[in-house]
């Protein structure tokens, strides 16, 4: 179909970007790494995954074409930034469809096998939409991450309807705890609740816990105080180019 052919020429034609928002730990500072999302670059404009994503996840073969060239390009990315000198994680998102496709697991090895080195720096973020089709072969896929050396996260934590499984049944060491939890935190006392005991589950599990959309030292100060390290958002960074960031590190702290 007409997307189709549009994508996958996007593809070729080097039309799809990585932009990167970063993961701070607030505790010290430092910077713990960075998020690729993508963006289709297209006439001079900047089209973002809110007007392709959807459709392109609906298609097995795109969500596929996308996720491997993503694993590739932040892989390289990981490379060009620890001969810098910058030890960052970098995090792709990988779609469900892609996930739970069989040849996952090869597409992944393809880009190991090209970037030893960059392994334990990679991260995969995942929704619960995968785990939601098929736990057992999700389950399956991540755990084969880790035994590779991966990170894994799991994305927009506490949206779905089975939080709680997720977090006992993936072998996850990260979680992110969604925006609209961290939107509300400063006022509404359930929200804070609900991170409180987020935060003492992930503690007891050993995960890691990020905030996404921080948008404001108040919200920054009392996620810390509760016990949540890493922050993204606004806050911090827009998702930016990567040849932006070396001078964003330089001017954070
Ligand atoms: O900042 P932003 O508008 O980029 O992200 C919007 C949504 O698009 C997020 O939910 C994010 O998970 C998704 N997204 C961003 N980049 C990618 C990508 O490379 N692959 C997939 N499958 N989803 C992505
Ligand atoms: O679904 P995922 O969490 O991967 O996508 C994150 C989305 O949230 C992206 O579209 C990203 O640009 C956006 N985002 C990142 N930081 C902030 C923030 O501080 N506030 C808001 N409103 N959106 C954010
Ligand atoms: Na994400
Ligand atoms: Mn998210």
């Amino acid at each position: 179909d007409l997307l189709q052919r549009e994508f996958l020429d996007a593809l070729e034609q080097g039309e799809l970007v990585l932009h990167y928002q970063p993961k701070v730990d607030m505790s010290n500072g430092s910077i713990w790494g960075m998020e690729a999302l993508i963006r289709w670059r297209r006439d001079g404009e900047l089209r973002m995954p809110s007007s392709f994503i959807e459709a392109v996840e609906l298609r097995a073969q795109l969500v596929r074409q996308l996720g491997r060239y993503v694993l590739e390009a932040a892989a390289m990315q990981i490379d060009h930034w620890l001969a810098a000198g910058y030890e960052w994680y970098v995090s792709v998102n990988i779609g469900a469809q892609h996930l739970l496709d069989p040849a996952f697991i090869d597409d992944v090895d393809d880009v190991l096998r090209r970037h030893p080195t960059a392994t334990p720096w990679l991260q995969i973020e995942v929704t619960e939409q995968a785990a939601l089709r098929d736990l057992v072969t999700t389950r399956r896929a991540l755990t084969a991450c880790r035994e590779r050396g991966l990170a894994v996260a799991l994305d927009d934590y506490g949206t779905g309807h089975a939080s709680l499984t997720y977090l006992q049944e993936l072998p996850a060491n990260q979680i992110k705890l969604d925006q609209r939890f961290v939107g509300r935190l400063l006022r509404e006392p359930r929200a804070l609740a609900i991170i409180a005991g987020t935060l003492t589950s992930a503690r007891l599990l050993n995960l890691d816990v990020v905030a996404e959309g921080v948008e404001s030292v108040e919200q920054g100060e009392l996620l810390l105080q509760l016990g949540c390290q890493i922050a993204q958002g606004y806050l911090i960074s827009h998702p930016l180019p990567a040849e932006a960031l070396a001078a964003w590190a330089a001017g954070w702290q």
